[in-house]
Order: C-alpha cells, then structure tokens, then sequence
C-alpha cells in the first residue's frame, strides 16, 4: 500500500517527513527510489511516468501535485484508475495573493508610474474608483472564485465567466460561449484562470482582444499555450491593450530575445502564481486516501471526458 511521489525532490522530501508523521503506516517513496514497484498503489506526480500502470500494476489513483492536469498524458492512465487534481488551501491563498497584486498594479496605474520613474517624471494620473473598474475572471472554478470573492472586497465591478452556470453573491456571472462576447465587453481587467483543454486553447487571441473595451488588461495565470502571443504584442502596439502580467508563457521560458520579455507594458514571473503547500497538501491527499478506501468520491477527482 506504497504512495510514490514524482515530482520536485525538495518538496518530495517535505512530502516525506509529513507522511512520516500522520500516517506512518504508508510506505513513502519518491521517484526515483520506487522500491517494490507491486507495492505502489498511490501515485503523486507534476508528470507521471509514461504508461504508470505498466510499471505499477497495482496503482489505483493518480493524483496531480498541481490544480492543473493538462500537463498528463491521460491516454496512458488505464480508465478505472481515477486522477485526482489539486484542491487545497495553499493554492488557493497563493493565487488570491498573486491575482489581487496584479490586479492592483494594473488598477492604481503602476506600470504607467514606472515608465515615468524611467525617465525621472513626478506627475500625478487621474485616480479611478475601484467601483468603476470591471474585473472579469475567465474560469470561475475553485481559483476564480476565491480571486473574486477577494476582488470584491476593493468594491471593483466584478464578473466572471465559466462553461455551466454558477451564482456567485455580487459577482454578475456568464456562462458559455454564446455569452462570452457580453462578458468581454464589459471587462477592463481580464483575469485568465481557466484548465488548458482543447476549447480554451488559443482562446486569448486577436478576436478576443478585439472584443475587449481598447485599453483593457489581461492578468494571464491559467496556462501559456491559452494565448496566442503574437496577438498580445500587436494588441499591446495597437493600444487594444494596455497592460499585460504573465505568469505563464509558451514555452515556460521563453527564449532569449523574445519580444515579450522587454515590451515596457509586460511583467512577466516564472510561473509561481501559486504553488501547492506541502502542509495543506498531504491533509488533502491522506484525506482522499481514506475517501478512496471507503468508496467516497475523492476530492478534486477530474471528469475525463471534459478534460478538466
Ligand atoms: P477548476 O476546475 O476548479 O475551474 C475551472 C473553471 O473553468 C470552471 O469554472 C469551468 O467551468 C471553467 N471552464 C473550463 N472550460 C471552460 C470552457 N470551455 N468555457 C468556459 N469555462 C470553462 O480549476 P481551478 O480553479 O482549480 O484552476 C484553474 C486553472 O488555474 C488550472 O487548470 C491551471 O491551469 C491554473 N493554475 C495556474 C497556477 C499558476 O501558478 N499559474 C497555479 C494553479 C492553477 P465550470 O464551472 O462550468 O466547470
Ligand atoms: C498548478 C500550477 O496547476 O502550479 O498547480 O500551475
């Protein structure tokens, strides 16, 4: 009844020492020392090994180390083994933290301070009341709604966009394609926290910008390859964008001498958004562990036929 952790070794090891002391009584490897590899039931994973089931016979879950799960081949993960994506408190304070700060910077005209600073000028731009700011947040999941359930506490103009319909208290909610143009058109900061499936690729594109009131801002945390890149460059040229803040890119880096890393009206960080907390974490994963052998439906259990 062994659990195999593959993922960062340092954070493997925190894994280690936290299953050490809560629940002693299952075996902890990490990847890759997987001892008797008939012995691995559970697996932890950023990437899993390809075909798992073949080299674990016995596996019964895969579990995600991060809240996203496009980075698995799933074709290889035999249906009757469920894959369980991260829910878990530290992602979720981590993500807040992060969409909160750039939403901030964006609001209170930062990136128009230091381009002044640049060049030496003391001039004050005209304040805009929160109120008056539209937040809208694609994907309203366990991430986009914590970021709006933040958001709204500034008094910004909040909405968001999801696939099936949710109602959220002071939050006007779409959903769908069909009411996506709607929901872009009132949206000065676009906030992207959707799952990478084959209908969000590519979905941040130059016919998405064009819908946008000009002069938006786009907060990318969801994944690189939902923006077309070129098209943020032209839109941020035209000035149909103001600002952009990326978290991720495609590729995760991007090369040197990529027009993104200099344009003035870009921040990019290296995809530290958010991060799972080993602490949270293993009380979340002990928790499904016990779920799994009761027959319970595990936490954050994905649907494959969504891809999410
Ligand atoms: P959830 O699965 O809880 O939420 C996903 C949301 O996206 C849901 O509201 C879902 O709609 C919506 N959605 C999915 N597909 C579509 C679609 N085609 N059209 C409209 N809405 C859609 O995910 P989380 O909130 O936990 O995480 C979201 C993403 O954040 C992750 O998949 C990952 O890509 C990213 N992430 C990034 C991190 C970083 O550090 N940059 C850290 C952690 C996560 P519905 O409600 O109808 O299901
Ligand atoms: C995640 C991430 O999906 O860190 O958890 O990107």
């Amino acid at each position: 009844m062994a659990f195999l952790y593959k993922a960062d070794p340092a954070r493997g090891a925190q894994w280690a020492k936290l299953f050490a002391q809560k629940a002693p009584d299952v075996p902890f490897h990490i990847w890759p020392d997987h001892g008797d590899p008939a012995a691995i039931r559970y697996l932890a994973a950023w990437q899993p090994p390809e075909n798992p089931t073949h080299m674990f016979p016995n596996l019964e879950v895969v579990f995600s180390v991060g809240a996203g799960i496009d980075q698995f081949d799933l074709s290889g993960v035999p249906a009757h083994v469920p894959v369980v994506r991260m829910i878990e408190p530290g992602i979720v304070d981590g993500m807040v933290e992060y969409v909160t700060q750039a939403a901030l910077t964006i609001h209170r005209d930062l990136f128009d301070y230091g381009l002044q600073q640049q060049q030496q000028v003391w001039r004050e731009l005209p304040l805009k009341p929160a109120a008056q700011r539209r937040i809208g947040v694609l994907g309203l999941g366990v991430l986009g709604t914590a970021v709006l359930d933040r958001l709204r506490l500034f008094g910004f103009a909040c909405a968001g966009w999801s696939r099936s319909p949710r109602e959220i208290e002071g939050v006007e909610c779409y959903a769908g394609e069909g009411s996506l143009d709607a929901f872009l058109s009132r949206t000065d900061i676009l906030v992207c926290l959707l799952p990478l499936t084959p209908a969000t690729r590519g979905l941040l594109d130059a016919s998405l910008f064009a819908k946008l009131p000009r002069g938006a801002s786009l907060i990318q945390t969801g994944r690189g390859p939902h923006l077309n890149q070129q098209d943020l460059l032209a839109a941020l040229d035209s000035g149909q964008l103001q600002n952009a803040i990326l978290d991720v890119t495609d590729p995760e880096p991007l090369p040197a001498g990529h027009p993104l890393w200099t344009h003035p009206r870009v921040r990019i960080t290296p995809h530290i958004a958010s991060a799972t907390r080993p602490d949270t974490a293993v009380d979340v994963v002990l928790d499904n562990l016990r779920r799994h052998r009761d027959g319970l439906p595990m936490l954050g259990q994905i649907d494959r036929t969504r891809g999410y």
